[in-house]
């Protein structure tokens, strides 16, 4: 009797260890964060787009949690992408702004990052696409050498990126540390102040361009587009628009299978559908929209390969998956491709006011949808949440304790993004044309300077700047027409003192 007691035990036990393990492991899923350049809340069907069909992301959406109210951090790629990884608000720093092809690295590689949230949890870590974070330090990057610190200094296993856009120069991708493909006897070389080689540039030779530019992008023309920047060499090395996509994907899924049976985080920054919008020729005339709704569809095939290389690899369920956006819409953003021209009655920023570096919503309201099958219920969430909040969010899922000092801003709202909380932060930052406030309805853009309208060509942004303040009430006025602030003074007064005092604070995270 002693001994079947005994023995029921052990095996209790082990039972339990199992179940524990189980548990752990579901607690600790792979993460696939889809990051879609430019791509605005109205941009996909599930958020109402009709005029191009996104099965892909609508699948995610319908298996997932569909957010209304949630942001990027700023409402361009650059000071985006550096809150998501860092989880500090980037108009805390200087030199955040958008950045040139040749610019250095700007997160500190001694800071704590998204990336190395996970790493520190014992997973594998990729970033595969879009970069726009700076490479090397202390002056001209040796595009011809090793180039560091970047994206492995700042806690990713591997790199495989567009250093900065796909409309700057170089048009070369980094692997790792290394220009991919590159002829050592073709050496590059880059500029953003003078002409380097002798190739022609869209200035000189508008009549060689497939694609004619509108507004800057008059540089070094590449693959019959002119860019912004001047390059020379590296001819072997440069990049096919039209295959970009397939590229970036191909590398992705390869990632996936290679780290199937170890936890990973793929951070899949695709290039669609920024500038220059060139989808391979299976996406041409796939919409009426011209190149930016093709590239729709082409970036919704991307996010389709994905899906099923994890259902292939019985990942689905293991996977968490999160699909948003770096900033609002931009119809024409410097090459004339038809976008503002055969927009139609398409809604690119949905209902909001604004789009891409604009202080309205559409500036910095994308969509987020995130996916993880059994654990997160699908349905919609109206909780307000912001990419600099990713990296207090992965810790509290990891097990993870943030320093004191690391992403000031990020606010755990993993409840949120799970959909076991209905709420998420109380109030946030917005960074577009000026650093505007959100508390819950309310919305604060202060006086600001500058012009009216940005990007180019017809239906030109409006920024949002103006003297005089302006306050919303987003519950009764979502498309941010009716300015209160005459009629609110002490509204505005507190909502100012508070945007004053989070500036002020250094850092907001409790
Ligand atoms: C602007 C470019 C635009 C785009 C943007 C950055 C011009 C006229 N406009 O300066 O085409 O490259 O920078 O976009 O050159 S972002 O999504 O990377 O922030
Ligand atoms: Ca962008």
């Amino acid at each position: 009797m002693k001994l079947v007691k005994r023995w029921l035990r052990y095996v209790g036990g082990i039972l339990g260890m199992v179940c524990l393990v189980t548990a752990l492991a579901a607690e600790r899923p792979n993460v696939v964060l889809i990051y879609i350049d430019d791509l605005g809340y109205g941009d996909v069907s599930c958020y109402g787009a009709h005029r191009v069909h996104t099965p892909n992301v609508d699948r995610l959406a319908a298996e997932g949690l569909r957010f209304t109210d949630a942001h990027c951090a700023a409402a361009t790629c650059t000071p985006s992408r550096y809150a998501l990884l860092t989880g500090q608000y980037a108009w805390r720093r200087k030199g955040t702004g958008i950045l040139s092809g040749n610019a250095n690295l700007i997160i500190p590689t001694n800071w704590l990052t998204l990336p190395k949230v996970f790493k520190n949890a014992g997973y594998t870590t990729a970033v595969i696409g879009k970069w726009h974070l700076g490479l090397g330090q202390g002056g001209p990057i040796n595009w011809n050498g090793i180039i560091k610190p970047g994206p492995l200094e700042v806690g990713f296993d591997y790199a495989f990126i567009i250093p900065a856009t796909g409309d700057r120069v170089p048009c070369v991708f980094v692997e790792n540390h290394r220009v991919y493909n590159l002829d050592p006897s073709d050496p590059i070389q880059v500029s953003y102040r003078h002409k380097v080689g002798n190739e022609p540039t869209g200035r000189e030779h508008p009549e060689l361009l497939k694609m004619k530019f509108q507004c800057g992008h008059a540089g070094t023309i590449i693959n019959g587009i002119s860019r912004i920047g001047y390059m020379a060499g590296g001819h072997k090395a440069r990049w096919k628009d039209e295959l970009i996509a397939d590229t970036l994907t191909e590398r992705a899924i390869t990632f996936i299978e290679q780290n199937r049976n170890r936890p990973f985080f793929l951070y899949f920054a695709t290039h669609d559908i920024h500038v220059p919008r060139v989808p391979h020729p299976r996406f041409v005339g796939k919409t009426k929209m011209g190149p930016r709704g093709d590239v729709i569809v082409q970036m919704d095939w991307c996010v389709g390969q994905i899906l099923k290389t994890l259902d292939r690899l019985g990942l689905t369920k293991k996977t968490l998956v999160i699909f948003s956006s770096d900033n609002g819409p931009v119809l024409n953003d410097g090459y004339a491709d038809q976008a503002d021209i055969l927009v139609g009655d398409h809604k690119p920023a949905g209902p909001f006011r604004g789009g891409k570096y604009s202080s309205y919503e559409g500036g910095t309201r994308v969509p987020l949808i995130v996916r993880w099958p059994g654990k997160v219920r699908p349905g919609v969430s109206d909780a307000l949440v912001c990419q600099v909040d990713f990296v207090a969010s992965m810790a509290a899922l990891l097990g993870q304790k943030l320093p004191k000092d690391a992403a000031p801003d990020s606010f755990n709202v993993l409840p949120a993004l799970l959909g076991q909380s209905p709420t998420g932060r109380e109030s946030l930052v917005e960074q577009g044309a000026t650093v505007c406030l959100r508390v819950g309805p309310w919305k604060y853009i202060p006086p600001h300077r500058g012009r009216r309208y940005g990007a180019c060509g017809k239906h030109r942004i409006e920024l949002g700047n103006s003297p005089k303040p302006q306050l919303y009430n987003l519950a009764k006025d979502i498309g941010e027409q009716h300015n209160l602030a005459d009629a609110m003074p002490e509204k505005v007064k507190e909502m100012d003192a508070l945007l004053k005092k989070i500036r002020q604070a250094g850092r907001s995270r409790p």
